[in-house]
């Protein structure tokens, strides 16, 4: 059987001959070709031939943004409009928009000048990211900034046009041939909302404007449901069997009632347009999925791609494939934290390879993948060793054995968590539920109110605000609430402290602390580390954000600067952790590592992590950090 009979078949449900094995070598190869520390045995040979030696199935699924076609392919990205080899149309700007570009040194800055306003985008690929492994280039400035820029970049996509054009699709299909399937790119978001989620807002506005301009952002989603039912058509009518059809899914950023409001109609649009066209849809599923299984399971894609199992994320690989398998097929399955020596030893990479070939019997609806792709360090004697016990143990329908789950965290049942009740305080009850409800603007006049009464501002702020952002707090910590609730609470303590500051002892905020927080150096997530910072302010802390992509020198230079309490390091990316242990020893060599204490953070870490690089403490969320960050400058209060 063909590699590509092989993908088919399980894609369709039906039994293969053996496991589909279909790793993601692009990053790998990329990263190691650029800094000259590929293999000598794979010097001069590409990611295709490598991957046909080994006897494995060419991996077609993600577009290859460092190898485009022309330059123009990517060019505006920062509107999620992409032409590519990989995608089988391309698109026509509307004549009466004038579009005016600038690039310097990996930089491109976009404007574009409609009818109805300008808008503009700067985007960043640079080589030195290549060589660290990213596939996709970074927005650093989005087109929607405020309330004014939705008109125009409204006006871009309901003009727009969109044309079939296959022809290098399937020129791209035949050279692949019996390798493997070639997925065509519908778009990097599966829905108008999630598209402008993912390109148009900053990753923390996004739900700010979600709240505050829910007309003008209605109204453009609308403006872009004629540009994606566009697509869906001429995919539909295109040589492509599986189209990629967006994805970066977390029960965090796109939590669950969002998915199921803003993303699950239109995967269910796409898999019904689609599927009678004997097509398939498969969503890039590589994030946090434990508050979204059922909702991915109810959504009718057909393939859930770059499944990343525990022990990297919550989700046991044995769940996903009870929860799904009847349903949708599988691909993935293999963490690549198993394929790096930092963390994971010889006998725990294949003690999970058996435990693996037990989670996933009888092998139905299965595609092994390395989840989401093989790291620039991975060890590639795995990658191989993976595909070896594949072919010896592979072979359908699996047996279950003996098999015996092992110990991750186990899932847990969110719904069953019901976290602290607010004690409403009589006297602040309106203040209460102002922070609990993000009334940023009601809580002013509310606290004047008080105020006038002659009510001590300290009193207001600490019977009034705190106690009800630490229930907030709280419930983050148990899933009660999502990350929009945490934003808009805090963003309404915010407000009222502007308000109170001046009646506050001294004329100012006692803060509890001030905290210097950033991402390390080759580390563009910033997410999670703006909740940190966002809740940490919201309880009383003076914070301040150095952003993302922070070399050592900066953070050091800043504790001089500043004298924080506390300095913060997030880290999403495996290749960035040793970054934490060089600001710690930074700041041991110039003498000020006594003065400041260290919290580390982010998706990769764990407690043991931070202990042996010498920080002061780990939180796994936000809610943790913010008790650390108490415990770390000794108040609990
Ligand atoms: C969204 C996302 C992106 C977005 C980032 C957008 C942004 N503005 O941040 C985009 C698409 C740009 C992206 C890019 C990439 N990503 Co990414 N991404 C994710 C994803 C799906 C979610 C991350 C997230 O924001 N989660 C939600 C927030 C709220 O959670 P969080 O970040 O964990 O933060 C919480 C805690 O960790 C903690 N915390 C965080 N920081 C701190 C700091 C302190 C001090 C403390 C105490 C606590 C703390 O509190 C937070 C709030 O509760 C993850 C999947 C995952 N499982 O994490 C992959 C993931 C992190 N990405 C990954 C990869 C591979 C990449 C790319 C290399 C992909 C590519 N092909 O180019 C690039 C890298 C770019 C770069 N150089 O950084 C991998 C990393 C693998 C690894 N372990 O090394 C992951 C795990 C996906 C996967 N399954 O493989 N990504």
């Amino acid at each position: 059987m063909t590699q590509r009979e092989r993908m088919l078949k399980a894609i369709k449900g039906e039994m293969p001959d053996r496991l589909p094995y279909f790793p993601r070598l692009d990053l790998w190869y990329v990263a190691n070709a650029l800094g000259g520390t590929l293999p000598e045995k794979y010097k001069g040979k590409t990611p295709d031939e490598i991957a046909r030696a080994h006897g494995w199935g060419l991996h077609k699924i993600n577009p290859q943004y460092h190898n485009v076609r022309r330059t123009e392919d990517t060019l505006h990205w920062g509107l999620g409009l992409l032409s590519l080899k990989e995608t089988v149309y391309k698109f026509q700007f509307p004549s009466n928009v004038d579009i005016q570009v600038k690039t310097k040194n990996g930089r491109t800055k976009i404007v574009y000048h409609t009818p109805v306003g300008s808008i503009s985008t700067t985007t960043i690929y640079t080589e030195e990211m290549k060589k660290s492994g990213v596939s996709a280039m970074w927005i650093e400035e989005h087109a929607i900034k405020d309330k004014k820029d939705y008109q125009a970049i409204g006006y871009i996509f309901e003009n727009m046009k969109i044309i079939p054009c296959d022809q290098d699709f399937r020129k791209w299909q035949q050279e692949v041939g019996d390798g493997g399937v070639c997925f065509t790119l519908g778009g990097r978001a599966s829905s108008p909302m999630h598209h402008i989620q993912k390109y148009f807002i900053n990753g923390t506005d996004f739900y700010y404007h979600y709240h505050d301009y829910q007309k003008e952002m209605r109204t453009l989603a609308e403006k872009l449901g004629i540009f994606f039912d566009q697509i869906l058509q001429i995919i539909a009518e295109s040589p492509a069997e599986v189209v990629f059809w967006g994805g970066n899914f977390d029960e965090m950023i796109t939590y669950p009632s969002f998915f199921q409001k803003e993303i699950l109609p239109w995967i269910q649009k796409a898999s019904d347009i689609l599927g009678k066209k004997g097509k398939y849809v498969s969503c890039h599923c590589d994030g946090e999925n434990q508050g979204l299984l059922d909702l991915i399971r109810e959504s009718g894609m057909h393939i859930a791609e770059a499944i990343c199992p525990a022990p990297m994320t919550k989700v046991p690989m044995e769940e996903y494939y009870k929860r799904w398998s009847d349903k949708l097929t599988i691909f993935g399955g293999i963490p690549s934290i198993m394929l790096l020596s930092e963390s994971t030893t010889d006998e725990e990479f294949e003690a999970y390879l058996d435990y693996f070939f037990q989670a996933i019997a009888p092998g139905k609806r299965m595609i092994v993948g390395i989840a989401d792709s093989v790291p620039p360090k991975g060890i590639f004697e795995r990658v191989i060793r993976i595909g070896e016990r594949i072919e010896k143990e592979g072979k359908l329908p699996l047996e279950a054995g003996g098999f015996r789950p092992i110990e991750w965290k186990i899932i847990e049942d969110v719904s069953k968590k019901v976290s602290k009740e607010i004690i409403w305080d009589k006297e602040f009850q309106i203040i209460q539920n102002d922070v609990l409800e993000g009334n940023h603007e009601g809580i002013k006049p509310h606290i004047e109110n008080l105020l006038n009464q002659g009510i001590k501002a300290e009193d207001i702020l600490k019977r009034g605000m705190i106690s009800a952002m630490e229930v907030i707090n709280e419930r983050f910590k148990s899933g009660e609430v999502f990350i929009p609730e945490v934003l808009l609470s805090a963003r309404a303590m915010n407000e009222a402290i502007k308000v109170l500051e001046p009646y506050l002892a001294g004329g100012k905020l006692a803060a509890k602390g001030k905290v210097i927080m950033g991402t390390v150096k080759g580390d563009l997530h910033d997410i999670g580390k703006n909740l940190v910072l966002t809740m940490l302010k919201g309880v009383g802390f003076e914070t301040i954000d150095l952003g993302i992509d922070v070399p050592a020198e900066e953070f050091i230079r800043k504790v001089k600067e500043e004298k924080p309490e506390i300095l913060g390091l997030s880290a999403l990316l495996t290749t960035t952790m040793p970054q934490m242990k060089i600001v710690i020893e930074t700041l041991r060599k110039e003498g000020i590592r006594d003065k400041v204490k260290v919290m580390v953070g982010g998706a990769p870490l764990n407690e043991k992590f931070a202990r042996d690089i010498g920080a002061d403490g780990y939180a796994p969320d936000a809610a943790g950090a913010v008790n650390l960050a108490k415990q770390l400058v000794g108040k609990n209060q």
